[in-house]
């Protein structure tokens, strides 16, 4: 058994992305195993059946399979941004913000972007349900610099790389939007340091990393 743990990851999945970022903020090693959704390794199906990446498998053979817990595992062992204790927000705010993300927004999202995937599917109201909570992130990052005060936290971390999904199925009419205060919010994550170091390509063969 490897003595660091194993993170099953996919590059572009925004919830592969929250737990790649916590992890690396939080300073912990891990070794990276790049998978291909199409072709998953037969032990990330015997570590979580469910077989959805991110997940985490601790040398003592613990598996984390939720994204969110893998933010909350790393960020408990090291926090040194206090992603989990901003000023002014409680963590309760934070899953408030997340769960939006991860429920209407997500399912929006996923509707934009796999138009023909779903019957029925109308790709207007899609982009307008989609736009109704990026409005709702808009209207507070004009009062704020991040979504729960002056200082990023976990709930920026965990949400701008679903933003950043959406961003990129129309780039230009992404630009379009009467969001000056989100878009500047989604640059600036794309823009840090952390972020291009989280996105560096890996070969699907195990690699260590940190
Ligand atoms: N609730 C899970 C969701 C993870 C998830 O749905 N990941 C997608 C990739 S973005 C996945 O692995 N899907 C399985 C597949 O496409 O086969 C989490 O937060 O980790």
């Amino acid at each position: 058994m490897s003595v660091l743990p194993i993170l099953y990851s996919f590059r572009r999945c925004p919830y592969a992305i929250r737990a790649r970022l916590a992890l690396a903020v939080a300073q912990q090693p891990y070794q990276l195993h790049e998978v291909l959704l199409r072709d998953k390794p037969a032990a990330l199906l015997a570590a979580s059946p469910k077989g959805t990446v991110p997940v985490l498998v601790l040398p003592e053979g613990r598996v984390l399979d939720q994204s969110l817990d893998i933010m909350c595992w790393a960020l408990q062992r090291h926090d040194p941004q206090q992603w989990l204790s901003p000023p002014g927000a409680t963590l309760a705010d934070m899953w408030a913000w997340v769960a939006q993300c991860d429920g209407a927004f997500k399912q929006a999202l996923d509707r934009c972007k796999y138009p023909q995937r779903l019957p029925e599917n109308d790709p207007a109201q899609a982009r307008a349900d989609a736009s109704e909570w990026l409005l709702t992130l808009e209207t507070r990052l004009a009062d704020s610099a991040y979504l729960c005060g002056t200082q990023a936290a976990l709930a920026d971390v965990a949400i701008f790389p679903f933003v950043r999904q959406f961003a990129a199925i129309d780039p230009p009419w992404w630009h379009a939007q009467p969001w000056p205060h989100l878009q500047r919010w989604l640059q600036q994550w794309l823009e840090t340091a952390l972020f291009a170091d989280t996105m560096r390509k890996h070969p699907l063969a195990p690699n260590p990393l940190l």
